[in-house]
């Protein structure tokens, strides 16, 4: 390095403050890359103007984003910056290269910032297409698949239990899980000191008293009778009841269907002609039905309803413990007090009515054989269905 650009040998002494400038020139520079150079505060020449434009232009074109930018601006251009500090020393320099040098300095001035605002647009935009490439929403991928639920097996049972009876012309009728006792047993003809009453058989409502968990269906159907008697009913009620049980086959809260049918003259070849279809509808065209006498507190006569073991043809087997014949549900005529109960007179109105066991159907129909499982939401289970 000899001696500083823009200040010529003679008139160095002249300036009684000196500051110097190093840059590095670019690869560009004609003065060869990496060597360095000096400007003296004061004043530059107009030969040493190219210099510091190339310099100062090759600084604008390195900047690779726009903080860099931002820096070479204050570098070459800021306050402190040679160009300004050589707009300063216009007038230090010999008058006759005044004029000359400020134009000079003033071109390079607008050359800068016009190269400054070039490139900062050139940088926003390939910025911007960096980003446009990179959060670009590729609308032809596949959408992730939704991990979709089925229905459960005690649901797939009740639905084919009401389509059986839907069918048979029976409407569904809907009440509320917890029923007053009046509804749930003495309509029932099921009087207080009954065992099914117990305590060890019925959730009682706290804070409610004469209230319980219902513990059949069947209050359901006193409800529809009460809205629509002395008219003919032909009713199914389909849910949850509850029972103070809890063991291997015992479930406190358990699924129960039951129909109700009421009209004048209706009678015994009623019951057992709609039965036989409606097991016919459940277990196949093909199925055996077989009436057993039973009693239940609310029918007078009650019979119950076997069909025929459907998975060893009646021949006996582990399923129908040898029998032949699978209990299906239980049935019969309805009692004259719950008719009355119901708002019928016994002497004009009969009816006939029956209640299955949903768990016991579902577990038939798709060979379960604990009914733990359809209340334990295991998903080896329910992935079956
Ligand atoms: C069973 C037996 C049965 C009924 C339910 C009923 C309802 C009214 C009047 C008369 Cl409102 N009876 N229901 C009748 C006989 C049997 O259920 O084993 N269920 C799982």
């Amino acid at each position: 390095m000899n001696g500083a650009p823009g200040c010529s040998p003679g008139e160095r002494g002249a300036l009684p403050k000196r500051r110097w400038y190093r840059g590095v020139f670019a690869t560009s520079s004609p003065m060869g890359a990496g060597s360095s150079f000096l400007l003296r505060k004061g004043w530059v020449a107009v030969k040493d103007v190219e210099a510091l434009r190339s310099e100062a232009l090759a600084g604008i074109a390195a900047a690779l984003d726009e903080a860099t930018l931002e820096r070479a601006r204050v570098e070459w251009l800021g306050r402190k910056g040679p160009l300004m500090d050589a707009l300063r020393g216009i007038k230090d320099a010999p008058a006759a290269e005044r004029r000359d040098l400020g134009l000079a300095l003033n071109r390079l001035r607008d050359e800068l910032e016009a190269a400054m605002a070039a490139r900062q647009a050139e940088l926003r935009e390939t910025a911007l297409a960096v980003r446009m490439q990179a959060e670009t929403l590729d609308v032809t991928l596949p959408g992730r698949p939704r991990a979709l639920g089925g229905p459960h097996p005690l649901q797939l049972a009740e639905d084919a239990l009401v389509r059986a009876l839907r069918q048979l012309g029976f409407r569904l009728a809907e009440g509320p899980e917890v029923e007053s006792e009046e509804l749930n047993f003495e309509a029932l003809n099921i009087p207080k000191d009954h065992p099914a009453r117990e305590m060890h058989d019925t959730f009682f409502v706290a804070d409610l008293p004469g209230y319980v968990l219902r513990t059949h269906t069947s209050p359901v159907q006193i409800r529809s009778m009460r809205a629509h008697a002395p008219a003919p009913v032909r009713i199914i009620t389909v849910g949850r009841v509850y029972r103070r049980d809890d063991d291997v086959t015992h479930s406190p809260v358990f699924h129960q269907m039951e129909g109700l049918a009421i009209g004048e003259g209706i009678g015994m070849q009623h019951l057992k002609a709609t039965l036989y279809e409606f097991c016919r509808a459940i277990f196949g065209r093909d199925v055996r039905i077989r009436l057993r006498p039973s009693y239940f507190p609310f029918t007078e006569p009650s019979a119950e309803v076997d069909i025929g073991c459907v998975f060893c043809g009646g021949n006996g087997c582990r399923i129908c413990k040898g029998t032949g014949f699978i209990e299906i549900l239980g049935s019969g005529m309805v009692h004259p007090h719950v008719l009355r109960e119901g708002g019928y007179d016994p002497q004009i109105q009969t009816g006939f009515a029956f209640g299955v066991g949903v768990e016991r159907i579902a577990m038939l129909r798709y060979g379960i054989d604990d009914v733990r499982l359809l209340f334990q939401n295991d998903l080896r289970l329910l992935r079956q269905f």
